[in-house]
């Protein structure tokens, strides 16, 4: 069975989204297969947005993410890491598709970094990899 990591961002927990969030990962009928509430540190940030270092917002995300606790999710079901990529939305809010967690629930806030509620994994080796940094004991 395939596995994504889902993270509800600092911007979502503020707003109290995180239901919103779960149910629509539920609704659409995937499995959540572990959750927790933490604050995420910079190492572990640094290591999650690897991809990013040395972009101008790369900075900017990292303080973000470690502005307030975040959720972290293991979702499970044929086709998740697409499926949730599909119900996040675009990675601009302004822009994601209403009907999308993004398009529906955030919009530019004129900061250097996007705040857009949620990250999805989008491979199967990102999704490996997003796992074993936020849940190493699975
Ligand atoms: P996604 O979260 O849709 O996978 P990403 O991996 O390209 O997007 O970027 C990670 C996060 O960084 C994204 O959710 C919001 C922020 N971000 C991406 N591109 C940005 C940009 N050009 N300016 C500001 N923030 C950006
Ligand atoms: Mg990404």
């Amino acid at each position: 069975m395939e596995r994504t990591l889902i993270l509800v961002k600092p911007d979502g927990v503020k707003r109290n989204l995180v239901g919103e969030v779960l149910s629509r990962v539920e609704r659409k009928g995937y499995t959540i297969a572990a959750l927790k509430l933490m604050q995420a540190d910079r190492g572990l940030l640094v290591q999650h947005y690897a991809e990013h270092e040395g972009k101008p917002f790369f900075e900017p995300l990292v303080e973000f993410m470690m502005s307030g606790p975040i959720v972290a999710v293991v979702a499970e079901g044929n086709r998740v890491i697409e499926g949730f990529r599909k119900l996040a939305g675009a990675t601009d809010p302004t822009v994601a598709e209403p009907g999308t967690i993004r398009g529906d629930l955030a919009r530019d806030q004129g900061t250097k970094v996007v705040q857009n509620i949620v990250h999805g994994s989008d491979s199967v080796e990102s999704a490996t990899r997003e796992i074993s940094i936020f849940f190493p004991e699975l």
